[in-house]
């Protein structure tokens, strides 16, 4: 197969010459394809086929151990001028970074096959997808690809129509992180990753290009592409809201998207649309829209059990890509949290005979890959073409004091400050400090690809596009009793909080005002059928302004950092909650 669109032609040449691989495969993402790519690692050993019994169709990928996250030191994004990068970006000029992975790349798929992978991002059909090419020497890629993205033909003949795609080169080179680079060049929409196979570093179609170059586009264009589960909340009366959600990692976004109302909520039904990344386009009606650009779910294995989410538990039972979780003696997938007590006889993450001195038999970010279809509350609407309307948006993180359980701001300008101070506390079991609070505007941090204080002016701007914009709320499942115990269950209860946030969305909901937002009124929470003390349900809900003075001065010192790219309205709201916090 070749194309009609001389532009691909010519970069698919061009790349070969540069990375002389053996053989060149252009994708048609059919099943056949998929077999022969899937005979073809579980025969070389970069698969394990699981048992086929209880894991139909299911398989294993250990990945190099070097190599078992994003590494977001090694992520560059190149622009012409630094501060179109930004603080919260790592930095180089074009041409340094092309110069710099181009020797890398040279002569770095050979002995391999190089995969031509055209992909969609979105429905196929909606006018809001974007295509890409993604050229890889791992199959491994390719077959995750197929699942997280709508690739193959059709994607190449939308490139065809259109002229228009991203540039994703990935060689998974030697794998030694001394020559890892994730580059962007949103100036060029091009993409190019060497030395890795994971995930948010390889499938390049979800971080590098769904958020890192369509934030970029999305500035440039007037919409929005950010780290947002979107979900429906369908009330008893049929109706389905739908909601958009950021929250950093280990906050519980899969587990929101999926959630399962507890017994006493019936009528109430939730929906997945997306669980990692949402792109959000003002509609004829003035409100937000939104599609999920990825197909599949990347999502992380430990903790994930039928207590903690039936949904996803369901869902990875076939057609399962796992990569660096532990194997059962029958040939089943484990990881910690799955069961209460490990199975005897596992071999762990790297395929050693597990012995708990070695650490977690699964790796920590041990992944499955799954196409979203299989879940059992997927969302028809993931394929339409428009997108769903969101009524409200969330920001979360994790905080054992300080945030309440949930706050709405005043208005869109303040929604939009309370998403770019929004922070996480670190836990002992990834940093060893515990409750070090790490800010991570709108979860985009590391997925931001320009400058954060460009990107706080483009949805300050927002307001001028849309007359109809959702309402924006503050959660936090996390808040602790001086025990250090949760006060707060979590999980299905948290559609509680939900139908409050639905209310007030629709103008209805009882609150009372605060110097940091709307706070939900005495009884506002449904608490009916919770085992939950009055005095634990008002600390979830009240304010400690002497706490909330510091944090306006980490805030305040975060701000600086972006010097006159920061939007001077973020400074006003510092100035007023201080003001309204030192009048108790
Ligand atoms: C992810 C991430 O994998 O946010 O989704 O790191
Ligand atoms: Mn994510």
């Amino acid at each position: 197969m070749t194309t009609s669109n001389a532009e691909l032609r010519d970069w698919v040449e061009e790349t070969a010459r540069m990375t002389k691989p053996d053989r060149i495969h252009w994708c048609d993402g059919s099943e056949l394809e998929n077999e022969d790519l899937i005979r073809e690692m579980t025969n070389g050993g970069t698969l394990i086929k699981l048992n086929d019994q209880t894991y139909p169709g299911c398989h294993l990928h250990r990945s190099d151990p070097t190599d078992v996250a994003r590494t977001e030191h090694l992520t560059y994004i190149c622009t012409t001028n630094q501060d179109d990068a930004g603080p919260n970006n790592n930095w180089m000029r074009p041409e340094e970074g092309h110069k710099q992975v181009n020797t890398l790349f040279e002569g770095s798929m050979a002995g391999r096959t190089m995969y031509v992978v055209p992909y969609v991002m979105g429905p196929v059909e909606s006018p809001h997808a974007r295509y890409g090419v993604e050229l890889t020497d791992s199959p491994y890629v390719v077959a995750n690809m197929r699942i997280m993205t709508r690739m193959g033909t059709a994607a190449l003949r939308k490139i065809e129509a259109s002229g228009e795609f991203v540039r994703g080169l990935h060689s998974l080179g030697d794998l030694s992180p001394e020559r890892r680079f994730i580059m962007h060049f949103p100036e060029e929409m091009m993409i190019k990753s060497i030395g890795s196979g994971y995930g948010g570093n390889a499938l390049l179609g979800k971080k590098c290009h769904a958020l890192r170059l369509a934030s970029w586009q999305a500035r440039k264009e007037g919409w929005l592409a950010e780290h947002m589960l979107i979900m429906g909340v369908e009330t008893p009366s049929g109706e389905i809201f739908y909601l958009a959600a950021a929250f950093p990692s280990a906050c519980g976004k899969t587990n929101l998207a999926m959630l399962i109302p507890p017994d006493s909520f019936e009528g109430y039904r939730v929906w997945t649309v997306g669980e990692d990344i949402a792109w959000m386009h003002v509609g004829d009606d003035g409100r937000l829209w939104a599609i999920n650009p990825e197909a599949g779910l990347f999502g992380v294995a430990p903790g994930t059990s039928q207590a903690t989410n039936a949904n996803a538990a369901a869902t990875i039972q076939q057609n399962t890509i796992f990569t660096n979780v532990a194997l059962t003696e029958d040939g089943n997938p484990w990881w910690e949290g799955l069961s209460e007590n490990p199975p005897e006889n596992l071999t762990d993450w790297q395929g050693r005979k597990w012995v708990p001195s070695n650490g977690p038999a699964a790796h920590p970010n041990s992944r499955f890959t799954v196409t979203a279809r299989q879940l059992p509350n997927w969302s028809e609407k993931m394929e339409e073409p428009a997108g769903v309307p969101i009524s409200a948006m969330l920001f979360g993180g994790r905080r054992a004091s300080l945030a309440p359980l949930v706050y709405q701001s005043f208005d869109w300008s303040h929604g939009v400050f309370v998403g770019a101070s929004a922070a996480s506390e670190t836990t002992a079991a990834s940093t060893g400090q515990v409750g070090v609070v790490r800010r991570d505007p709108m979860a985009m941090l590391p997925f931001c690809g320009y400058n954060m204080g460009d990107y706080w002016s483009h949805w300050l701007g927002m307001e001028k596009k849309a007359s109809n914009l959702p309402k924006i709320f503050h959660v936090n499942w996390f808040r602790q009793n001086s025990a250090g115990q949760y006060l707060w269950p979590g999980f299905g209860e948290n559609i509680r909080v939900l139908q409050w946030i639905i209310e007030r969305a629709q103008g209805g909901g009882e609150a009372v005002k605060s110097p940091i937002g709307y706070l939900p009124a005495p009884g506002a929470i449904n608490s009916d059928g919770l085992d939950i003390s009055a005095e634990a349900m008002q600390s979830l809900l009240t304010i400690d302004h002497k706490e909330w003075a510091e944090e306006m001065d980490g805030i305040e010192a975060y701000f600086d950092k972006f010097g006159d790219r920061l939007p001077a309205v973020m400074r006003e709201h510092v100035q007023r909650i201080r003001e309204e916090l030192s009048q108790g």
